[in-house]
């Protein structure tokens, strides 16, 4: 079984969002024209609260793209985006959600981030990703989306770890480069975990 991991396709990251990643937008047509190859269609949604601590407007003197310790983890400070109940946090309207058999919210607890699907960056808690694609028997895992360098790495690297076979399918991500490089970096990275980059084309 075969389930395609769609992360963060929302309008916060897309242009003109408070998160923008270049040239984010033109991964929900990858998204469209992948889904109907898969067995499973799951996405991931970040999903803040207002003044959530990975915000730079949380934290006096300093502005986004910062690092600080946040409750003892190393945490990049963002521009405040994904706020629940705001168009930002939205998931793109063209993407063809009728095909998503299940919406992964994550980010909701102020004190950790949420890179990942599947758990947050402490891994103190699960949002029953894994759970849910164990449990429909599925074996391998294809992730896209937004961003690289973040979500989608720490989406990836989970699954791996978690003992899914997991390929990341380069032309539908977009990454953050906070640091130019950032996105080839995550992918290197992940392909040192065992993560291999495939593209659309061979899927489809
Ligand atoms: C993301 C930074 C902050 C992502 C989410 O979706 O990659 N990046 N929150
Ligand atoms: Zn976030």
């Amino acid at each position: 079984m075969r389930a395609l991991i769609i992360v963060d396709l929302q309008y916060d990251f897309m242009p003109g969002g408070a998160l923008a990643v270049a040239d984010g937008d033109a991964t929900v047509a990858v998204a469209n024209r992948l889904m109907p190859h898969f067995d499973l269609v799951v996405a991931t949604q970040d999903f803040h609260p207002p003044g959530h601590g990975s915000f730079a407007s949380q934290h006096a003197g300093t502005a986004p793209g910062e690092q600080i310790d946040l409750h003892g983890l190393p945490q990049t400070l963002w521009p405040d985006h994904c706020v629940q109940g705001t168009r930002g946090a939205e998931l793109h309207e063209a993407l063809e959600c009728a095909r998503i058999a299940r919406l992964f919210p994550k980010g909701m607890d102020t004190t950790v981030d949420s890179y990942s699907g599947f758990f947050d960056n402490g891994k103190r808690k699960a949002t029953g990703l894994a759970e849910y694609l164990k449990g429909e028997g599925v074996t391998d895992v294809f992730v896209m989306g937004l961003a690289t360098d973040y979500c989608v790495k720490f989406t990836a690297l989970d699954a791996a770890e978690l003992g899914f076979a997991t390929r990341v399918i380069t032309d539908g991500c977009r990454a953050v480069n906070l640091q130019p490089g950032d996105g080839e970096a995550a992918l290197a990275e992940l392909r040192e975990a065992g993560v291999l980059p495939v593209r659309a084309a061979e899927l489809c």
